[in-house]
This record gives structure tokens, C-alpha cells and sequence, in this order.
């Protein structure tokens, strides 16, 4: 008997892989942009999973009832995807992790220099948001505001300065959570919010979703700290070991392997019960999150 050949996590996305790359190719740089500034835009915006557009594809899909306008949804994947390779571009600059390597090839600053990189993070960034309020949406204000608020200094940006020891933080595990759910959780949580937002779902399907990929975004940077830990830099297109030899807490600190995948399995659990309302719709939503847990085993 023939069996299935098993799922990878990168054929499941390949989909969203090539909506991704058409949609960067159609608006992430604007005319009249410098040519230099456009070229560099476009080398970090390379490669890498595209797992927030696919998961915005996938929770418009979820929880729309109906057809929808599959444009918006896909403006919506380019600007969260621009907003977190802003955030990868200014996280490997010397003032920040000082990392030479990303998506497997050199860092932003190491190819074009330092204040290069900085500017190349400032144009994603300011652009992210030019794409949503240049869609003309009805919902367009909700999805800048909502992405703003997950990005900015109580999203992401907290994220980072309490990563970076610039803050006040909670010891221990609880410190630990506060950073992954800003710095991490808080972009896959707004990538599904816009999508079910921009298909326009229930505000009951909207936390469906969102419950969903708070949980797998938790899960998915405990993961991501656990490959850290055991990975090599070819497999990980990054510089392994970095926060852990850097005296960074990390679950693998905090809570040691075993504990942790324990931990990871949990979320998923709750990523996955989050999805109830939604009924069978949201199956593929759940096979991403299988699928991401089986990276690491
Ligand atoms: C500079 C404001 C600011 C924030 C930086 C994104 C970030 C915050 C730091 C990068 C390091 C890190 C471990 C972030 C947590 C999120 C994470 C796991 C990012 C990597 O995401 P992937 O695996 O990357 O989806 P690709 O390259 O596939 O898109």
C-alpha cells in the first residue's frame, strides 16, 4: 500500500508564498522611490516563510462568510509581512542584536551599511501603512489602527525594549511571556485580526481567530527558542544560540527542554480549541499549527 507522502510545513505555504512575492512585486515600493533604497527594500523583503500573510489568507478564508475581497486580504498580508521585516532589519542592526545573517544571507546593514539599514526599516515601516490607507477599504482606519496598536510602544516596540533590558520587566517565566507576547504573539495575532477584519467576519469569528494565533504565536516563539538551542545556522538562515549565549532568557532558561516542549504542546492545544466556533472552516488553520510544532521534532 502506497502511503500519502507527509505535509511539509514550506509546501503548506507555498501558496501564500507566491500571493506574498506578487503583492511586493505590485506595491511595497512606491514610484519615484530611489532606486537604491528600492533594490535594498526588496532584497529584505527576500525570501522567509511568509507565515503572516498565510496566516491572514488563512483566517480571512476561515472565517468569512462567503466570497470577500481577496485583494484587501492581500494588501493586508504586505503590510504585516513589511512591518515584520522592518522589525527583523532594525533587530540585526550593531545597536540591537548585531546579528550578519538572516533569511541565509547577509544582514541589511552588513550588505548596504548602517544608516542603510536603519532607513531601509524606516521605508517598510511608513510603507506598511501607505498600502492599507491606499486600499480605500471601508475598514481601512480599523486595520491601520489595529496594526499600529500591535506594532508600536505597547505591541511589538515593548516587545523589544523589554527584550533589550530598557524597561522595568517581571521576573522569571512571567518576564519571559511579557517578551514573547509583545515582541512575537502580538504580530501573528494582528496578521489573523486583519484578515478575518478584511473578510468581513463577525466580531465573534474576529476573536476566534485572534485567540487562535495568540496561542500559536506563544508556541511558535517557544519553538523558535528551542530550534535556537539545538539548530545549526545553515538549517536556521540565522546565527544560532545568539539570546542564550547572551545571557537572554529563553524557555530553554526558564523552563529547560522538556518542560518547555511540554509548554509548546499546550498552546497548540489552545490554538487549536480557540478554533471551535469556526467548525470545520478552520482546518487548515489547525494544520499550520501542527505543522509548526513538527519543526522541531
Ligand atoms: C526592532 C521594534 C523591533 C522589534 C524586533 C522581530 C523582532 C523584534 C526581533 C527578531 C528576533 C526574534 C526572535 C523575533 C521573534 C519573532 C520571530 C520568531 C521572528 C522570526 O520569524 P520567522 O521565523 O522569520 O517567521 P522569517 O524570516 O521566516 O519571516
Amino acid at each position: 500500500m502506497q502511503t500519502k507522502p507527509q505535509q511539509t510545513l514550506t509546501g503548506f505555504l507555498e501558496p501564500y508564498v507566491e500571493i506574498a512575492e506578487a503583492s511586493i512585486a505590485s506595491w511595497a515600493v512606491e514610484p519615484q522611490t530611489p532606486q537604491e533604497l528600492g533594490d535594498a527594500m526588496q532584497y529584505c523583503l527576500a525570501g522567509g516563510k511568509r507565515l503572516r500573510p498565510a496566516l491572514v489568507h488563512l483566517a480571512a478564508e476561515a472565517t468569512a462568510d462567503g466570497s470577500y475581497d481577496k485583494q484587501l486580504v492581500a494588501m493586508c498580508g504586505l503590510a504585516v509581512e513589511m512591518i515584520h521585516v522592518y522589525s527583523l532589519v532594525h533587530d540585526d542592526l550593531p545597536a540591537m542584536d548585531d546579528d550578519d545573517l538572516r533569511r541565509g544571507r547577509p544582514t541589511a546593514h552588513v550588505k548596504f551599511g548602517e544608516a542603510m539599514g536603519i532607513l531601509i526599516g524606516d521605508a517598510l515601516l511608513t510603507r506598511a501603512f501607505g498600502v492599507l490607507a491606499e486600499s480605500n477599504a471601508a475598514c481601512a482606519a480599523r486595520l491601520v489602527t489595529e496594526l499600529a496598536a500591535a506594532a508600536g510602544a505597547a505591541g511589538m516596540v515593548a516587545g523589544q525594549v523589554a527584550d533589550m533590558q530598557l524597561c522595568q520587566l517581571p521576573d522569571g517565566f512571567e518576564g519571559m511571556q511579557y517578551i514573547h507576547n509583545r515582541k512575537t504573539a502580538a504580530m501573528l495575532r494582528v496578521s489573523a485580526r486583519l484578515g478575518a477584519i478584511a473578510a468581513g467576519a463577525s466580531e465573534q469569528n474576529i476573536q476566534a481567530v485572534s485567540d487562535y494565533a495568540e496561542n500559536l504565536g506563544m508556541g511558535f516563539q517557544l519553538f523558535d527558542d528551542l530550534l535556537d538551542a539545538t539548530g545549526t545556522a545553515q538549517q536556521l538562515g540565522k546565527t544560532p544560540g545568539k539570546d542564550q549565549n547572551a545571557g537572554k532568557r529563553t524557555v530553554i532558561t526558564e523552563l529547560g527542554i522538556e518542560k518547555a516542549t511540554q509548554l509548546g504542546k499546550s498552546l497548540t492545544a489552545a490554538a487549536a480549541d480557540a478554533l471551535k466556533p469556526l467548525g470545520p472552516k478552520a482546518q487548515p488553520l489547525k494544520t499550520l499549527a501542527k505543522l509548526l510544532i513538527d519543526r522541531t521534532h
